[in-house]
């Protein structure tokens, strides 16, 4: 229990808005998590997996309509519409709060309300911070413990301390009576909350992932961002894996991919060069701050993996796959005759029976997914084979490179680097991705994502870049090279044209060289590539012209790309920072002198 004012005022209020039933204060422990899970076995909402196949898991099948982020649906609510910004969706603090309030009132009838006070990043770290989510979904509750720190623990770390109150509903009262849906969420109403100036979170009628799940996007991101550009600090959506040569010399890198691009993978990869190995801290947010020497300190805020399933398999992620062995919740996979769980390219062989993610049968000559191809895994950091062991460091690790990348079926190569942070700025404020399923709307659609942050960043994306460019300016900062990168080039079949997954490492291993001082680099109008024979092929059937095609500066994709970057800046107006114009213009003026 605690003394804390505000958490028990917050709680008295919310109480008497959502009406509960019950309030019960979660202790974070294991009986507690099966008595969560016990609740979605008897809703219909789970399964219990064969525990010969896959022990102590199960998978749970969301209402279709409820499957991923809604960002149509989520809303930056700060005093003034011009602090959101053009990319965020925006409404007046008081009007939004008046129709929540309508939204919430009773919204709880029938249900038990759990207050779970947990902590992003390890407990009593000077650099964590701390919220209290309360909750009418149990599976929320089993899926909190497993990816931040909760508990008793927490409340005594916060003491009479600041948190961020996270309030969510499901948006389904119950009236007496009347039969539960496996998943309860409200179909017409739902409501991503934000308000960065109070610092609170309002989520209403989704059960799914980002969108209840407080901790993760709404807390560690959107409003860690509005508190890290108070602060002079960086909170981002990125993996943070070491990288180890086979002389054993380390290097830490972050890296930004948009939802569904590849940090997990990378995070978790399995190197295809002998000798050098990759560990992992964390594959979706880091947060980060200057130490004492001047170098940026990335730590990751959360305690497990909310990881996409549908392409997850022995060669492309072992790591994970091991993780995966037992203690998992798997959400909108589909199901084997035999107990287990199936995504697709799980295996080589297609099954020829399973039940579909929607609990339909499904045979392989449907063509259709088995698993929802925005299918996830909840599962603990702890289980990873590959946790480098200092990922619960309370003062995270030094960064020696950042990497931006996105899907770009053309244009963008394999790998380019800054020649300096701002242009490390520039290339990651402009990068572009093409959209995957992790939110709701059309797939495959180029668009800009700033730092893969496009749906993350909890005020104007103009004055983040501003940020961004501040932090450069940080006196005795020794900052990380900057890198853009890019897995998903295309042929003209339509077939990627690298292999990705571990075959990365090659990439990686040339970043790494260039921290060390050792690797060349060619200059070109966009970056520094690899010079000829510094990206280590050996061992790989990568044909040159494919390798050409990879490396290739595509002048004329490349302006066409600034024009189209132009324009995304424009729409900030005059709070573009001044730094960006420049980079734009060098880099339009260097690809016209070599066209
Ligand atoms: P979020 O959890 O949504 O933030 O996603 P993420 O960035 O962690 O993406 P993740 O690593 O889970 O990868 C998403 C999808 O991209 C999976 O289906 C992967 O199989 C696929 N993928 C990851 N890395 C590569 C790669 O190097 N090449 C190719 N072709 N696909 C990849
Ligand atoms: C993402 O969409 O970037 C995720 C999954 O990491 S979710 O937690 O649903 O936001
Ligand atoms: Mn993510």
């Amino acid at each position: 229990m605690t003394k804390n004012a505000k958490l028990q005022d917050w709680l008295k209020q919310a109480v008497a808005m959502c009406q509960p039933d019950r309030v019960r204060w979660c202790d974070g422990s294991k009986a507690e998590y099966d008595e969560m899970i016990d609740l979605l076995l008897r809703s219909g909402a789970a399964l219990k997996l064969d525990p010969r196949r896959r022990p102590h898991s199960y998978l749970v099948r969301s209402d279709p309509g409820d499957v991923a982020r809604v960002e149509d649906r989520t809303f930056i609510c700060s005093e003034h519409e011009q602090d959101a910004g053009p990319t965020n969706n925006w409404r007046d603090p008081a009007e939004m709060k008046a129709t929540l309030t309508g939204l919430f009132t009773g919204c709880m009838r029938g249900r038990t309300l759990y207050v779970i006070p947990f902590s992003m990043g390890p407990i009593g770290s000077p650099i964590a911070y701390a919220g209290v989510q309360l909750t009418d979904s149990p599976y929320v509750v089993a899926n909190m413990r497993i990816m931040t720190r909760t508990g008793q623990p927490v409340l005594d770390a916060l003491g009479d301390r600041d948190f961020v109150p996270c309030l969510h509903s499901v948006g389904m009262p119950l009236n007496p009576g009347q039969k539960d849906a496996a998943w309860p969420c409200n179909t017409d109403h739902k409501y991503i909350v934000h308000f960065p100036e109070t610092r609170e979170i309002w989520s209403f009628g989704s059960g799914y992932g980002g969108n209840a799940l407080l901790g993760k996007k709404c807390l560690a991101l959107r409003i860690a961002t509005v508190m890290a550009r108070d602060e002079g600090w960086l909170a981002e959506h990125m993996l943070i894996l070491k990288l180890t040569n086979p002389a054993g010399r380390s290097h830490y890198i972050c890296g930004a991919f948009p939802s569904a691009c590849g940090k997990t993978n990378l995070a978790m990869m399995r190197p295809a060069l002998a000798g050098w190995k990759v560990e992992t801290l964390g594959d979706d947010i880091a947060w980060m701050r200057f130490g004492d020497d001047g170098r940026l300190y990335a730590f990751n805020p959360e305690a497990g993996f909310f990881g996409v399933a549908p392409g997850t398999n022995e060669r492309s992620n072992p790591n994970a796959m091991t993780t995966l062995r037992e203690d998992v919740i798997f959400t909108n996979c589909a199901l084997t005759p035999d107990g287990d769980v199936w995504w697709e390219e799980m295996t080589d062989a297609l099954p020829e029976r399973l039940t579909d993610w929607r609990g339909q049968p499904w045979t392989r000559d449907l063509k259709t997914n088995a698993a929802h191809p925005n299918a996830r895994f909840t599962v603990s950091a702890s289980q990873c084979p590959v946790m480098a062991p200092e990922w619960q460091n309370p003062h995270g690790v030094p960064i020696s490179a950042i990497l931006f990348g996105g899907r770009r079926a053309t244009v963008v190569p394999l790998v380019q680097e800054a020649w300096d942070w701002n242009y490390g700025t520039f290339l990651g404020s402009t990068m572009g991705s093409e959209k995957t399923a992790a939110a709701t709307g059309k797939v495959g659609v180029l668009r800009r994502d700033p730092m893969a942050m496009l749906p993350f960043c909890g005020y104007n994306m103009a004055d983040y870049w501003a940020h961004w460019l501040r932090i450069g300016k940080h006196s005795g900062a020794r900052l990380p090279r900057m890198y853009l990168v890019n897995w998903f080039r295309k042929g003209a079949g339509g077939d990627y044209l690298w292999p990705g997954f571990g075959e990365n490492a090659r990439v990686l291993k040339w970043i790494f060289e260039r921290c060390e001082g050792t690797a060349k680099a060619v200059e070109t109008p966009i970056g520094r590539l690899p010079a000829e024979g510094e990206l280590d092929l050996s061992g790989m059937d990568v044909s040159r012209e494919d390798l050409a095609e990879l490396l290739h500066v595509d002048t004329a994709g490349w302006l066409g790309d600034a024009a189209e970057m132009r324009e995304y800046l424009a729409q900030f107006g005059s709070r573009v920072p001044t730094e960006l114009w420049a980079e734009l213009e060098a880099l339009e003026n260097r690809l016209k002198a070599s066209a």
